[in-house]
């Protein structure tokens, strides 16, 4: 809370602060790789959105360049392993969801709820960023809210043949998003973001989102609170 209103003194050249960087920058690098090849998916399953979807993934694959470029502004070996065993029971999720051609699915976890995440990651991180880096990350959330309000629109013109399908998939996913922030809560709090905050703002986001695909305050409650487990 009131983390923009602190004085806030990091030393981004510490050992300490490039070791929690190796794992959050390899984290959104792996992030963005997914996300390119999501919205090219999707673009599969939605062929009178392809070139919506394709302009997406590009997006997605400028935005990993960026984050690149902040490792090495840092000179900092960003760990990919890590990285992609931070994002593989979502990954195994969007997989078998697109197996099946569940497109409802595939948009509850990458529109929105990597995007959510997305959202309220790089709006904590900004205030608390490296010069270079912030420049970069402040670009990269504008086109999150892009993406983010695509599926939005998507899922809102198909609402009532989703709901269903929304619900379960948000059940399955959401956990997940709880495990995947309390394994990056140390680090995170090394470069400036406290979890609390974290969480707060994914909240906002994502309840707010659910309210304009169609869902009532009932369900939005019941929904962003599954899983989450202090
Ligand atoms: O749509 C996108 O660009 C999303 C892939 C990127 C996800 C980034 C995930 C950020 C989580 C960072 C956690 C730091 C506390
Ligand atoms: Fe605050
Ligand atoms: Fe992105
Ligand atoms: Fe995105």
């Amino acid at each position: 809370m009131g983390q923009t209103l602190e004085a806030v003194a990091i030393d981004y050249h510490t050992e300490n602060y490039r070791d929690a960087y190796s794992r959050i920058n390899a984290i959104v690098i792996e992030g963005e790789a997914e996300a390119y090849s999501n919205y090219l998916q999707l673009g599969e399953l939605l062929p009178e959105f392809t070139e919506d979807f394709t302009r997406l993934a590009k997006m997605e694959d400028r935005h990993k360049k960026g984050f690149i470029a902040c490792g090495k502004n840092l000179k900092v070996t960003a760990d990919m392993d890590f990285a992609e065993k931070f994002f593989s029971e979502l990954h195994g999720n969007f997989q078998k969801a697109f197996a099946t051609g569940d497109i409802v699915t595939c948009l509850l976890i990458q529109s929105l709820i990597i995007e959510c995440f997305a959202i309220a990651a790089y709006n904590i991180y900004i205030p608390v960023a490296d010069p270079f880096a912030r420049k970069i990350t402040e670009g990269v959330v504008k086109d999150e809210y892009l993406h983010l309000n695509f599926g939005e629109e998507w899922l809102q013109n198909h609402f009532d043949d989703s709901k269903v399908t929304l619900e379960q998939a948000n059940r399955q996913n959401l956990p997940i998003v709880w495990k995947m922030l309390n394994q990056v809560e140390a680090d995170a709090k090394v470069l400036g973001m406290e979890k609390e905050a974290l969480v707060e703002d994914f909240m906002i986001q994502y309840g707010e989102s659910l309210g304009k695909i169609g869902f009532n305050t009932r369900d939005i409650m019941r929904m962003s609170a599954m899983g989450l487990v202090a």
